[in-house]
């Protein structure tokens, strides 16, 4: 049943090399061992770096990044006994809808249920967090099971892929069998295909649009994945619309772009919720519309009028009911409601564009102090804001969950169309890994990572394997000593005010990271004045080298609340 003319006789270990070649994939992650002899014709037929790391979830976490900064699947692997410390890690890659594809060794029909060494069905275990999971047991499936994989991975709205090979460490791929290594370069990245709006849909969400006389877009990461920032920021312009962006589609617009305000749902800036909630229509792109994007569907409330684009038809209408919905790639259908664009009609919404940008104006005036403070120790939001003004316009900013994504989501401002940003989906921890893997797949680009020092401490071995494979990426530590996003969380529940002894299930001993970074054989710069940050941030990213930037923050600040 093997497609292709060019069958020869080959080992699997051979095909996968030569395919994952083929599908240009340059660095793979790993804990050893699986996929032994497939790793040694890696070496001997391609270029691919094999990335021996110290844990798979980090390693999923790397390729994650990797296909994150990319668009380009991200490949991790783990032997039976580590596959569901990969699965933990595909988790983020699945909420975020990244290309992730994972390996690992699995069961032998001749051996399973005998209580072999190491072994479960783990299987199972991926389901929740893959599009397509799938064993390999003959090893002439090589070629359309490798196939399927990149497929998936990249198709429609993208996500993670597993395929577990036959054998704990996926000895199948010694096995030899007549094959192609044929591959399919259109599923090589995201996005494979861009199909095209129904021309009555966007007729119909065009005109509800500009009938509006105060409309907001809320972009999402489908705007990211599809490459539509452009699109979106000259349909914004034409129709005079402000834009608020998820967490995830925060790099859609940069953040000094007049009609930018901001960030909207849970973590998230003020003016973007307060905006969202004046609004008369809501234009969703490219976003699930989910609980941390709508503020669990307070921002805006469900009953807005609302339409909504989506290149995946189950995504329209799930959370607001919609006048119009679009189904089709959000850079084509974006482009054509350009194309069809009423400009003369956008003069009449010159008070509401006053309007959201008094309200903007109206956040920085309230967080100038905080933003400019020279408190020692340093306060998150001016950590933040000399990020703003001081990380270079082609870097890819990776930030971590809790308090960091709440900061750098609602503080940071990208000032460049040119910057990515990508964040964890939930995560703690992500992010560091994550970075080094975007560092990967685009060494030409600076790549400054935002972490507390809770999310540093997950995968800090990692900072051995920069080191060892040269990733010179640039980690900023908001280290405060303890994860002081659940400070309010239990000051609740002790009743409004915890004990000290509370303090215990949140705190850590104070740490100096830039030591540590330091006896690992990256650079490590410790900054305990603001002042000394740009040019600690200088210093790191003309280093050459892997850099922490231990940064002492006050453990009392907290992040503002999300207003509804
Ligand atoms: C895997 C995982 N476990 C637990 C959490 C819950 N959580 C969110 S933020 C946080 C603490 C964050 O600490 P740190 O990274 O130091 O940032 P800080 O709040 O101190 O700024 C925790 C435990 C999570 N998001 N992900
Ligand atoms: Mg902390």
């Amino acid at each position: 049943m093997q497609i292709g003319h060019n069958r020869k006789k080959m080992t699997g270990a051979q095909c996968l090399a030569d395919m994952l070649k083929g599908y240009g994939v340059t660095h793979v992650f790993h804990v050893p061992a699986v996929l032994r002899t497939t790793y040694a014709e890696m070496e001997r037929r391609t270029d691919i770096k094999r990335l021996h790391v110290h844990g798979e979830k980090s390693a999923a976490y790397m390729a994650d990044g990797y296909a994150r900064a990319t668009g380009k699947p991200g490949v991790c692997m783990a032997q039976v006994i580590g596959a569901l410390n990969l699965a933990a890690g595909l988790r983020d890659a699945w909420l975020a809808h990244s290309p992730v594809i994972a390996f690992t060794g699995g069961r032998e029909a001749k051996t399973k249920f005998r209580k072999v060494y190491q072994e479960v069905d783990d299987v199972p275990a991926f389901e929740p967090v893959t599009k397509f999971n799938a064993t390999v047991d003959d090893v002439a499936r090589f070629p359309d099971m490798v196939r399927q994989a990149f497929r998936s991975a990249v198709s429609g709205t993208p996500g993670p892929v597993h395929l577990q090979f036959r054998g704990n460490e996926g000895q199948i791929d010694l096995e030899e069998a007549e094959m192609e290594p044929l591959v399919e370069p259109l599923f090589a990245r995201v996005p494979p295909f861009r199909p095209q709006p129904d021309q009555a849909s966007v007729l119909a969400a065009l005109k509800h649009l500009q009938g509006a006389e105060r409309p907001v877009i809320v972009a999402g990461g489908g705007v990211r994945a599809s490459g539509a920032a452009a699109e979106l920021v000259a349909l914004a312009e034409a129709l005079q619309i402000p834009v608020a962006t998820s967490l995830n589609g925060k790099d859609t617009i940069p953040g000094n772009h007049p009609l930018s305000v901001g960030v909207v749902g849970t973590y998230s800036r003020e003016s973007a919720n307060r905006v969202v909630n004046r609004a008369d229509l809501v234009c969703f792109v490219g976003t699930e519309t989910g609980g941390m994007t709508t503020h669990f569907w307070a921002v805006p409330a469900i009953g807005t009028p609302a339409i909504q684009i989506d290149i995946d038809a189950e995504a329209l209408g799930r959370n607001y009911p919609l006048l119009a919905a679009v189904n089709g790639d959000a850079k084509v259908t974006l482009g054509k409601m350009l194309e069809s664009a009423d400009r003369a009609g956008a003069g009449k919404r010159k008070a509401w564009i006053a309007e959201a940008q008094g309200i903007c104006g109206e956040w920085r005036s309230k967080y100038k102090s905080a933003l400019t403070s020279d408190a020692v120790p340093i306060r998150p939001e001016r950590l933040c804001h000399e990020l703003s003004l001081h990380v270079p316009d082609d870097a890819i900013v990776v930030v971590d969950t809790g308090h960091a994504g709440m900061w750098m989501g609602g503080m940071y401002d990208l000032k460049s169309p040119k910057q990515s940003y990508m964040r964890s989906a939930g995560h703690l921890g992500w992010a560091f890994p994550a970075g080094l893997g975007a560092k990967c797949g685009a060494p030409e680009r600076p790549v400054v990572t935002f972490t507390g020092d809770a999310g540093l401490w997950y995968h800090i071995g990692e900072i051995e394997t920069a080191v060892r494979w040269k990733i010179n990426a640039v980690t900023v530590v908001n280290n405060n000593g303890g994860g002081n996003q659940s400070k309010r969380g239990f000051d609740r529940v002790y009743g409004g005010k915890q004990t000290e002894q509370a303090r215990e299930l949140w705190t850590f001993n104070k740490m100096n990271f830039a030591r540590i970074a330091e006896d690992i054989g990256a650079l490590g710069i410790r900054v305990e004045d603001a002042k000394a940050f740009p040019a600690a941030l200088a210093q790191a990213l003309a280093a050459n080298r892997p850099a922490i930037i231990d940064v002492v923050t006050d453990i009392e600040a907290l992040a503002p609340t999300a207003v509804s």
